[in-house]
């Protein structure tokens, strides 16, 4: 139980890779506060864990403040933040344009600085933080149909070592997981489903993955003794992508 005592919001708590992480944070001991758009669904993981929920738009600076402000009230502290919440598109390069690569970087790169921003100030009070970011095993494979997303978890990487540098002063450590392609409602609900078995045929370990693949790995990260990695990037892809 590494994370007993401990608070955690987990933004993308709705389904896939973020609600596994909030179910693994709340098997670790953690008091769960589910974030997602989709606050019905957010409700649901909350209330299957004990924990509290919030609607929240991420790209939103109101939003990303309201949810921390609720997370204060509700439970005094936050000593964790997981930012899973992404969209994760499927969009040939010809049919991309600048309204579309604008939402994609506003959820996916904007969303997780306002978060991150939003959980600065407690937990500099604190003195101790934890801020675990979702990156993408797609950003080092240059996965095609995902052109801003690519940009923008290119980008988480880049926020998390900024994270990392200008925090770490005030015990607060900031890291990310580069999930490679999961089984979820997002991938399974897409175009990425028929990449499974393609993708497969590259990874170490030949089976498709799962969101509870993902969610040791940002476990860990959340945990009090990950405390000497920070700036880094777990890639939890079953090996296939290879430097
Ligand atoms: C390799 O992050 O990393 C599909 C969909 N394939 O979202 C991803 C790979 C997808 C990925 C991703």
């Amino acid at each position: 139980m590494k994370l007993e005592n401990r608070v955690a919001i987990v933004t993308g708590a709705a389904q896939g890779i973020g609600k596994a992480i909030a179910e693994k944070l709340a098997s670790e001991g953690a008091t769960i506060v589910a974030a997602d758009i989709q606050g019905d669904l957010a409700k649901e993981t909350a209330d299957a864990l004990g924990g509290t929920s919030v609607q929240v738009d991420i790209s939103k600076e109101e939003d990303a403040q309201r949810m921390v402000d609720e997370t204060l009230s509700a439970h005094g502290k936050v000593d964790v933040l997981v930012n899973a919440a992404a969209i994760v598109p499927f969009v040939p390069w010809d049919e991309v344009d600048f309204a579309y690569w604008r939402n994609i970087i506003s959820v996916n790169l904007d969303g997780p600085y306002l978060v991150s921003r939003a959980v600065e100030k407690p937990m500099r009070e604190a003195g101790y933080g934890r801020i675990v970011l979702i990156a993408s095993n797609a950003f080092y494979a240059g996965t095609p149909n995902m052109g801003p997303y690519l940009a923008a978890k290119g980008g988480v990487v880049g926020l998390t070592r900024a994270l990392a540098t200008e925090l770490g002063k005030y015990g607060i450590t900031a890291n990310a997981v580069a999930p490679g392609i999961t089984r979820s409602p997002a991938t399974l609900n897409s175009p990425h489903k028929d990449a499974f078995d393609f993708v497969q045929a590259l990874q170490a370990i030949p089976r498709h993955g799962e969101t509870q693949d993902i969610a040791p790995a940002a476990a860990f990260l959340a945990s009090e003794e990950s405390g000497w990695v920070t700036g880094q990037v777990i890639v939890a892809d079953a090996g296939h992508i290879r430097d």
